[in-house]
């Protein structure tokens, strides 16, 4: 199979449910990292009426460029069926599934960056790993270690009162109360096998792997166990 290119933000929820989802299909992609500022490298899409807002991710896979973490996520399932199948047969279990994920597209997408960006400190470790991952120019490069926190911070804040949150930790653990009591007892949410909302909710949160909010995560037993569950099984599939 030919590499398939996610074009991605590092610190992007939605391009961290993309790469979930192509490593646990075994589909083998390369990362191309896109600059925030210009997007330079972001390819054009046929029929995008202009002015459309051009967002990451995109997937070129196949001949094809598809965009939205959603359908691209459609378009994996479609393309490889038999490997870790996203959508039961059951049709509760695909409702649930589904509900999963529109509440990480609604909900913790939003949530995330208040826990990356919430401090000073968080939001220092996110610009330097903005900067290390973009491809900036020299010149950006430093404007982004030295204003990206500024900025950064600034989005959280505002994400979090038009949310009417006041405490961003606090947020996010009440989001991953809800995940757990979905998750219930179960290895994966519909049972025995990952389906589309463990994918989503897994890549999503891949986002805090560096910040303190992971480590709250992880002092979930049920929560850390199906974590590490999810980990070992991306890292089992994950063409080399
Ligand atoms: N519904 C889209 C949302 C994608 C999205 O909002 N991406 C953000 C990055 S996390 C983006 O590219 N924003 C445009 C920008 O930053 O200029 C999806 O699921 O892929």
């Amino acid at each position: 199979m030919n590499p398939a290119t996610l074009f991605q933000f590092e610190l992007c929820p939605y391009c961290n449910k993309v790469s979930a989802g192509l490593e646990l299909k075994g589909i083998p992609f390369r990362k191309v990292q896109v600059n925030p500022m210009s997007k330079k490298e972001l390819p054009a899409i046929p029929g995008l009426p202009e002015g459309t807002k051009r967002k990451v991710p995109v997937l070129e896979m196949s001949g094809k460029l598809v965009m939205d973490s959603t359908d691209i996520l459609k378009f994996l399932d479609a393309e490889v069926p038999d490997r870790v199948p996203f959508f039961p047969a059951d049709e509760a279990a695909r409702a649930k599934t589904e509900q999963i994920e529109n509440w990480v597209d609604d909900t913790l997408t939003f949530a995330l960056p208040t826990v990356i960006y919430g401090t000073w400190l968080e939001a220092a470790k996110a610009a330097q790993i903005t900067a290390r991952t973009s491809n900036f120019g020299l010149v950006q490069n430093a404007m982004v270690r030295a204003g990206g926190s500024l900025i950064m911070h600034q989005v959280s804040k505002s994400i979090l009162k038009k949310r009417g949150k006041t405490d961003g930790h606090a947020w996010v653990s009440a989001e991953l109360d809800q995940f757990e009591a979905w998750l219930g007892e179960q290895p994966f949410v519909c049972g025995d096998a990952p389906t589309l909302g463990d994918v989503a909710t897994h890549g999503a949160l891949s986002c805090i792997r560096e910040f303190p909010m992971h480590a709250e995560l992880m002092r979930r037993p049920r929560l850390a166990a199906w974590f590490t569950r999810m980990d070992d099984l991306r890292a089992k599939n994950r063409a080399s």
